[in-house]
């Protein structure tokens, strides 16, 4: 398998602000889904040539990638030296061919979860649909079946029980997005919380 270790050696591993943790803690909003994987599907849709709809073997037929990489909650904890192994991002990208106009994309997931990130930051090699931790498959809690894994943003972009890639030429914020927290979600330039926004607050939940 393909493997890619984010880890730099040149580089600090614990961003600014943040604290070490060994457990691997659990946190996200609402309960653990069920997923039923004959009806699963995940979906590229926007800015796309080719609109997907990938059922889970199509998936599965998919080459796989190993990522080793430390995540961050914008809470305090860091977590170092993790491995995950998933279908590389770039890959469904490219099956579905961005348009020139996309420059944004929003992530769904069960449960009307989403979150919001630049395309550059979406389309990297070290990003994942992961599918297992540690050689193990990922638990449920840990959004297993499948999550989305960008581990160089604060881990509330990496959705749990991931379904979808909406790709938009604006940007749109999702769930704790609308609730303040910040756009990008760099942890090195500790963009924890954004500006309000009082027209998007407004809106409310969809
Ligand atoms: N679907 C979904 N994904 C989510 C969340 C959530 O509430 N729902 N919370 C995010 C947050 S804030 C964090 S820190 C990580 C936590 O992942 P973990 O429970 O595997 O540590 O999931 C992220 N992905
Ligand atoms: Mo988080």
């Amino acid at each position: 398998m393909d493997r890619i270790d984010v880890r730099d050696p040149g580089h600090p591993r614990l961003p600014p602000g943040q604290v070490v943790t060994r457990k691997w803690p659990v946190l996200h909003y609402g309960i653990v889904p069920s997923v039923d994987l004959r009806t699963w599907r995940f979906a590229v849709t926007g800015a796309v040539e080719r609109p997907l709809s990938l059922h889970w073997e199509e998936l599965m037929a998919m080459p796989r990638r190993e990522t080793s990489c430390d995540i961050h909650c914008v809470t305090r904890w860091t977590r170092f030296d993790n491995t995950f192994a998933g279908i590389p991002v770039e890959a469904v990208l490219a099956r579905a061919g961005v348009r020139p106009g996309a420059a944004f994309a929003l992530v769904h997931a069960e449960q009307g979860y989403t979150t919001n990130l630049p395309l550059g930051d979406l389309d990297r090699p070290a990003n994942l649909l992961a599918l297992s931790f540690d050689g193990e498959p990922l638990a449920p809690e840990h959004g297993g079946p499948v999550r989305l894994l960008v581990p160089h943003l604060y881990f509330w972009k990496s959705a749990k029980w991931v379904t979808g890639f909406e790709l938009l030429g604006e940007d749109d914020p999702g769930f704790w997005e609308r609730n303040g927290y910040h756009m990008r979600g760099d942890p090195w330039r500790e963009e924890r919380f954004g500006r309000p926004d009082p027209v998007r607050m407004r809106r409310g939940p969809r």
